[in-house]
């Protein structure tokens, strides 16, 4: 459901609540530019899978630093519990959104045409001691993480999300351990596609 608010005091608040049965969100996944979400939606996709509310929004720290400091400084008092922030090339993002809150922030690395992504990871990565950012891998790895993360954080507090981590793990597991041999797993899916 993509909504867009006008809040009392002006600021206007679009992008996607994927809030299952709570009434708001607890993490909040902001991203530096739409051209983001191809990396961020697996973030989106992993906490819907684990069931934990959050929203979807574009935030960028250098188009839109008024912007990014209302989201941050407000997030705290709208309910939620960790911010997932994914940009890429001079990412400031991440640190910046963690210089407004003292909720935890986990930041993604975004996947540069130029350098891959590296630019982003050490600038998210070096953050100053003091203002901590938890950085996570590159691209759609680092985005999964960063919701695994989150739902972890949260499952310190609520006991659901700490199960459904403890799950997707188990059944991640059992994925693994049933398929052991590679060439047989690829020559079953082949025979599958010649079947249809
Ligand atoms: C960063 O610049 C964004 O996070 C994005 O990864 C990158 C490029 O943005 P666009 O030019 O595609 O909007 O701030």
């Amino acid at each position: 459901m993509v909504t867009v608010r006008k809040k009392p005091n002006g600021f206007v608040n679009a992008g996607s609540d994927h809030l299952g049965e709570r009434e708001h969100p607890l993490v909040g996944i902001i991203m530096g530019s739409g051209s983001d979400w191809d990396t961020m939606k697996f973030a989106s996709k992993t906490l819907k899978a684990l069931g934990v509310p959050h929203e979807t929004r574009v935030v960028s720290a250098h188009r839109t630093p008024d912007h990014l400091f209302e989201y941050a400084s407000h997030a705290e008092k709208r309910g939620i519990e960790v911010i997932i922030a994914g940009a890429g090339g001079a990412a400031h993002l991440p640190g910046m959104t963690a210089s407004k809150t003292v909720l935890p922030v986990l930041g993604v690395p975004v996947e540069s045409k130029a350098l891959k992504g590296l630019d982003a990871l050490l600038s998210i990565a070096q953050m100053p001691g003091g203002v901590p950012v938890g950085t996570l891998a590159i691209g759609r790895s680092g985005a999964v993480n960063a919701a695994l993360l989150a739902a972890s954080i949260l499952g310190t507090k609520h006991r659901s999300f700490r199960e459904a981590v403890r799950k997707f793990r188990t059944e991640q597991t059992g994925r693994v351990l049933a398929n052991p041999d590679p060439a047989a797993a690829a020559a079953a899916q082949k025979k599958k596609g010649k079947r249809v």
